[in-house]
């Protein structure tokens, strides 16, 4: 009987998931052509399904539905987010889902501008779920050095940043193990998405962001000692369950 149960338990839960509907995006706010005006995603993380996504259930991610161009000339869209500690893992995702013009580009900056990781359009030779080809940009996994505020830059690759971009610091990987844009050392100094020559649009894209943390929230020193004696006290109630039994 239990076993019953447990097989319809089973087909209950996998109904559930394959028909659950992809994650909630938020809509882009222009105008965000600048770091100071850059769209802040904290807010808008889930580990909510999603088949666009890899890793969706496991990775914390926000995902907003923007546009190039539409009316913003030599459109450059910034976001920002928080990374609560240093090692977490990040990886950066653009989806188009006609075959369009919009030829991407995305940079992940430091808080200080910094170019951290460049990737362009055509870099990866397959398109990644939900993408309709390889002319969306994807970055692949990152690893943070430090807890921190980080600013993604989204646009034309022609407003791609000019100058030295700081020291390469090796190939970043998709999670399906394609190739996914590079990573630099953080020593480029500031840098900025400037309007060079864009194509005007309007596009409409989806970005993606994904982070290997449990929360979007530096955590307080007093919530770390209550969560560690929280700790405490379920071990300490497993003991003495044991020991009942
Ligand atoms: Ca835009
Ligand atoms: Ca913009
Ligand atoms: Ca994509
Ligand atoms: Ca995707």
């Amino acid at each position: 009987m239990r076993k019953f149960f447990a097989i319809i338990c089973t087909i209950f839960l996998s109904f559930g998931i394959t028909t659950m509907a992809n994650a909630t995006y938020i809509s882009e706010i222009e105008i965000n052509d600048s770091f100071a005006t850059a769209q802040n995603l904290n807010g808008a993380f889930s580990l909510d399904l999603d088949s666009n996504i890899f890793l969706s259930t496991s990775y914390l991610h926000a995902s907003v539905d923007a546009m190039y161009g539409a009316g913003v000339p030599n459109d450059v869209d910034y976001f920002s987010f928080s990374v609560v500690q240093s090692g977490i893992k990040g990886f950066f995702d653009v989806d188009t889902w006609v075959d369009n013009d919009l030829h991407t580009v995305m940079i992940l900056f430091d808080s200080q501008q910094n170019m951290l990781a460049y990737g362009a359009d055509g870099y990866d030779p397959n398109p990644d779920l939900g993408s309709a080809s390889n002319w969306d940009v994807f970055l692949g996994t990152y690893t943070f050095a430090a807890a921190g505020e980080y600013f993604l830059g989204v646009s034309s690759y022609n407003n791609t940043p000019e100058g030295y971009p700081g020291m390469y610091a090796g190939e970043l990987i998709r999670p399906d193990g394609e190739s996914g844009g590079q990573a630099f050392d953080g020593s480029s100094g500031p840098l900025a998405m400037t309007d060079n020559w864009g194509d005007d649009g309007p596009n409409p894209y989806v970005l993606h962001v994904s982070l290997s943390q449990e929360t979007q929230t530096v955590p307080e020193p007093a919530s770390m000692l209550l969560f560690g004696s929280g700790l405490f006290g379920l071990v300490g109630a497993g003991i003495k369950k044991r020991k009942l039994t």
